[in-house]
C-alpha cells in the first residue's frame, strides 16, 4: 500500500501544477486579446487657463477630435495661423467665452500653428499624423 501512495502524490502534485500553467497560459491570451480590441484613442483636450495653451503642443492621429476648454476667466478666440490655413484649406475659429468649450476634427495630416486672436502671445500647436 505504501509504495503506491507515492506516484499517486506525485501525479496529484503534477496534475496541480499543470492547472497552474495552463491557467496563467489563458490570463496571458485574455490580457493579449483584451489590448488588441482597445479602440484607437482619438480624441485630446487641451485647457486654456493663464492665458497660455496646456498642452501647448498635442501630437493626434487623422481624424481625432481636439477639445479647447476655457478655464480662465477671459474669453478667448482659437485660429488657426492664417499662413498655414491657405496651404491646409481646414480652418478653425472657435470662440470660448469662460467655462465653454470647443472642438474640432483633424482630418487632414500636417502641423497646425494657432493662436488666440485677441491675446496674440497665446500660442499652440497640433500636429496630425
Ligand atoms: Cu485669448
Amino acid at each position: 500500500m505504501k509504495i503506491n501512495i507515492i506516484p499517486i502524490f506525485v501525479i496529484l502534485v503534477l496534475a496541480i501544477a499543470l492547472v497552474f500553467v495552463l491557467g496563467a497560459g489563458c490570463e496571458e491570451e485574455k490580457v493579449t486579446g483584451e489590448t488588441i480590441k482597445q479602440p484607437e484613442i482619438k480624441e485630446s483636450t487641451v485647457i486654456i487657463e493663464g492665458f497660455a495653451f496646456n498642452p501647448q503642443e498635442v501630437s493626434v492621429k487623422i481624424g481625432s477630435k481636439v477639445t479647447w476648454k476655457n478655464e480662465g476667466s477671459h474669453m478667448h478666440r482659437i485660429i488657426n495661423n492664417q499662413a498655414e490655413n491657405l496651404i491646409m484649406g481646414d480652418l478653425f475659429d472657435i470662440i470660448l467665452k469662460p467655462g465653454e468649450q470647443g472642438s474640432f476634427i483633424f482630418n487632414k495630416a500636417g502641423e497646425y500653428s494657432y493662436h488666440c486672436h485677441l491675446h496674440p502671445n497665446m500660442k499652440g500647436k497640433i500636429v496630425v499624423e
